[in-house]
């Protein structure tokens, strides 16, 4: 080979490895989940960074993903969802939050298991209440870690209620964690899937703390390393496009282009109880969406940065929401 040649051989080469980075992830560990090697993905768009000097702790809300995630599945019920609750619960009396439990019984089709929703509330000037959820428990499958689904969205919850600790905050914010969201045997909510939050709605409505509940946000599945939300359709309309609008303020441009979808998951309670609501959620989680309910679903095929962009995207939308909310 020439020099010449050798010379654009190896640009070529550069310009390859540059490519297969998996865009929104700076620790590119490409593999195929098995720890085979390398299996590159190709990215379809740009690059999507956290932004520089952003208060929300990528690295600290990961460490909670991996604290979570090294006890295995956490099936509803379980007693790896116990230690889960427990290290949630610490996570939140560190930050000196105030910690409630829903306990509610989770009746599946095989039958019933106990459930417990946890509740961590930051009270601010005016009653009225901002709800952001996500679930903690995870599908009950064999060598199931859940990485993504069922431990980036908690992670940042936690993150989150260090943050809004140390702010003074224009309306209440509840953080809760649902428990019973997976499905035992088929995806038929609210027989089997979506228990936890249909019992916390249900709840609310009856003890009259549905009527203070402005709006819910709510994060699933956001860590895949090639994170790109779906317009979510069963979301109130104009919650949506908020995000979406905030979404391009903040810089974070074209993190709502993977198309449109309708998903039934824990907004579905709130909004069947007239409650305005958005599902925050990138529902396509490796190629045609394989590592989703999947042994694939680890921490190799997740990044502090995706959960990172959400985060401070939740973060910095709180003041602006709750001006809208409180209108
Ligand atoms: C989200 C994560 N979901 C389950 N695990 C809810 C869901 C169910 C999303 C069916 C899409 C289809
Ligand atoms: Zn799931």
């Amino acid at each position: 080979m020439t020099r010449r040649r050798a010379l654009i051989c190896g640009l070529l080469l550069a310009l390859c490895g540059l490519a297969l980075t998996p865009y929104g992830c700076s620790d590119a560990i490409n593999s195929n989940g098995n720890g085979n090697g390398p299996q590159p993905r190709p990215p379809q768009r740009p690059k999507l960074l956290p932004r520089e000097g952003m208060a929300f702790r990528m690295d600290a809300a990961f460490e909670h993903v991996v604290a979570l995630v090294s006890d295995g599945a956490r099936t509803t019920g379980s007693p790896a969802l116990h230690r889960a609750r427990s290290y949630i619960i610490d996570e939140l009396d560190s930050c000196g939050v105030q910690v409630d439990l829903d306990f509610f019984d989770a009746n599946y089709p095989r039958g019933t298991r106990p459930g417990i929703n946890i509740i961590a509330t930051l009270p601010g000037a005016r009653p009225e209440v901002l709800v952001i959820g996500a679930h903690y428990d995870t599908k009950d499958m064999p060598d199931f870690v859940g990485a993504n689904d069922g431990a980036t969205a908690p992670a940042l919850l936690i993150e989150l209620a260090y943050q809004l600790s140390l702010r003074s905050l224009p309306m209440t914010v509840k953080l809760v964690f649902f428990d019973a969201e997976e499905a035992e045997v088929g995806w038929d909510p609210p027989r089997d899937g979506l228990l936890g939050s249909t019992h916390l709605a249900e709840l609310w409505r009856k003890t009259g703390e549905l009527e203070n509940v402005r709006a819910l946000v709510l994060v699933d599945l956001i860590g895949d390393r090639d994170l790109n939300l779906k317009t979510e359709l069963n979301s109130t309309g104009w919650l949506r496009r908020f995000f979406e609008q905030r979404a391009d303020e903040m810089g974070y441009l074209g993190l709502f282009s993977d198309g449109e979808t309708r998903v039934d998951d824990d907004h579905i309670p709130f909004l069947k109880r007239g409650v305005a609501a958005v599902d925050l959620i990138d529902f396509n989680y490796g190629p045609e969406n394989r590592y989703w309910h999947s042994v694939e679903d680890n921490l190799t095929n997740v990044c502090k940065e995706s959960v990172g962009i959400i985060g401070d995207l939740v973060l910095e939308s709180i003041d602006p929401l709750a001006e809208k909310l409180l209108r």
